[in-house]
């Protein structure tokens, strides 16, 4: 037998394993993992001195996604090639429901944004914005189909539900076998905050973060989760930033409730400071929630450490300045969002694992195979395992980078990383057994991505 790839001699890192070996790759599977294997393929990768890690997975991204009257500037292709670069071999993106729209025709809308697109295998989460009966009625034929997250937003005007809706969509999802997603932040404090810094002729970036502090967060959160206790549901919340956030967490999961929670890269390497440059400057980090005070960096680490938060995602959300200038008058205007999908790995590897805020083990854990288990996508997803798709990153330990924004690939003018350094690269992503990047440049071909039916989630 002869495999369609081997890779050679690497050191092979799964969430629980590490060993020098080899992988024998057939039909887009990992067909055999062994110890200098005898077989030959017909291509081969010397991987000596390199690490291998199943392709990262990035379960919160919005490409193509309309906010604040434009779109987020990276689509399917430009986005998931820059994921590819970067060592990501499956996203899961957000298909938002348009005003009218149902469940079904949203996810249309959204197959229709990445068909003959993107480059790497994506799942998409219906993220809820109307709901009545018709809709509730579809949630488990939407599971069936291979649609099992759903998420929901508790505060922007015009997308956001109310804790009626919250309540029965998770009860709902839930008893159909899904899992609920929130975005925690209460809407109506916002509101005040915003209509009184405005009023104040308080325009700048900076105000967007003063307008939604870390206790906006923290109580939107513990309300959520007090919702799921009281619909007897699973619930995800995403990109947590801070202490507030991750305390309500930490102390349901003390009480074996079925709470899991996500953060993103920004959130554990960049802070409030960003909104006190000079200028418009601020504004390439107004995301939501914002950026919050370095304090919080050691906090969300642990509950890394500790499995309080599952996950590191990016929220990979980019506009151009241009786009951003929407709200130089006005910081509420500023679409919200930043880039990130190209870097999640290398940034992590680095600032992660060689500043051991973490284990190499836990590393793959949180960028890959905990999403897999998640949303539904593993063993297919998420590992190294004989069986598994062959998603594998073939990772240079040794390969310095300073980041800058024209060495990317993400449709964008900036990246809030601009100056970081990073030992540690990924050289060759494989999807599915392909050669799709190599050394930073995508190889693959375009459109080439699979749409993933997923199953019920592992709550973890
Ligand atoms: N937050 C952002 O910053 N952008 C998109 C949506 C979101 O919740
Ligand atoms: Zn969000
Ligand atoms: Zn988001």
């Amino acid at each position: 037998m002869k495999f369609d790839t081997i890779i050679r001699n690497g050191t092979i890192i799964t969430a629980t394993d590490i060993f020098r070996g080899d992988i024998g790759i057939k039909k887009g599977k990992i067909n055999k993992i062994g110890i200098s294997l005898d077989e030959d393929g017909d291509i081969t990768i010397d991987a000596t001195g390199k690490y291998i890690f199943p392709g990262g997975i990035d379960p919160h991204t919005h490409l193509d996604m309309p906010f604040g009257g434009t779109f987020s500037s990276d689509d399917f292709e430009t986005g998931t090639i820059a994921a590819a670069c970067g060592g990501t071999t499956t996203i899961v993106d957000f298909a938002v429901q348009p005003k009218g729209a149902n469940l079904k025709e949203t996810a249309s809308i959204w197959r229709e944004k990445a068909e003959g697109k993107a480059v790497i295998d994506y799942g998409i989460h219906m993220n809820i914005t109307n709901m009545d009966d018709e809709i509730l009625n579809e949630i488990p034929l939407m599971i069936k189909d291979g649609y099992p997250s759903f998420k929901v937003f508790m505060t922007y005007e015009g997308m956001r539900v109310d804790d009626g809706i919250l309540f029965k969509t998770l009860k709902q999802v839930n008893e159909s076998g899904g899992l609920t997603c929130v975005h925690a932040e209460n809407f109506h404090i916002i509101k005040c905050n915003v209509e009184r810094l405005l009023n104040e002729g308080k325009i700048e970036p900076k105000y967007h973060a003063i307008s939604r502090g870390p206790l906006v967060e923290g109580e939107a959160v513990g309300r959520a989760i007090k919702i799921a206790k009281m619909a007897e549901a699973s619930l995800y919340i995403v990109h947590n930033t801070c202490k507030e956030a991750v305390d309500e967490i930490a102390r349901a999961r003390e009480e074996e409730y079925p709470i899991m929670g996500e953060t993103c890269t920004q959130y554990l390497l960049l802070s409030e400071d960003e909104y006190f440059k000079d200028g418009f400057e601020g504004a390439k980090c107004v995301m939501s929630p914002p950026l919050r005070n370095k304090e919080n960096f050691k906090y969300l680490w642990k509950a890394i450490r500790n499995n309080t938060l599952q996950v590191v995602a990016t929220d990979h959300c980019p506009f151009f300045m241009k786009q951003k200038e929407l709200g130089k008058e006005s910081f509420d205007k500023i679409p919200n969002g930043a880039p990130g999908i190209e870097l999640r790995m290398a940034l992590l590897y680095t600032y992660g694992v060689l500043n051991k805020e973490i284990s190499v083990n836990k590393f793959v854990e949180v960028t890959s195979t905990n999403a897999a288990k998640i949303y539904g996508m593993y063993p297919k997803k998420g590992t190294i395992a004989v069986g598994s798709d062959a998603d594998l990153v073939i990772f240079d330990p040794k390969k310095e980078v300073d980041i800058t924004s024209e060495k990317l690939h993400e449709n964008v003018d900036y990246t809030p990383y601009e100056g970081f350094k990073l030992k540690g690269f990924p050289e060759v992503t494989l999807s599915r057994g392909e050669i799709i990047a190599n050394k930073g440049e995508f190889v693959g071909k375009i459109g080439r991505g699979e749409f993933l039916r997923r199953n019920s989630p592992i709550i973890l």
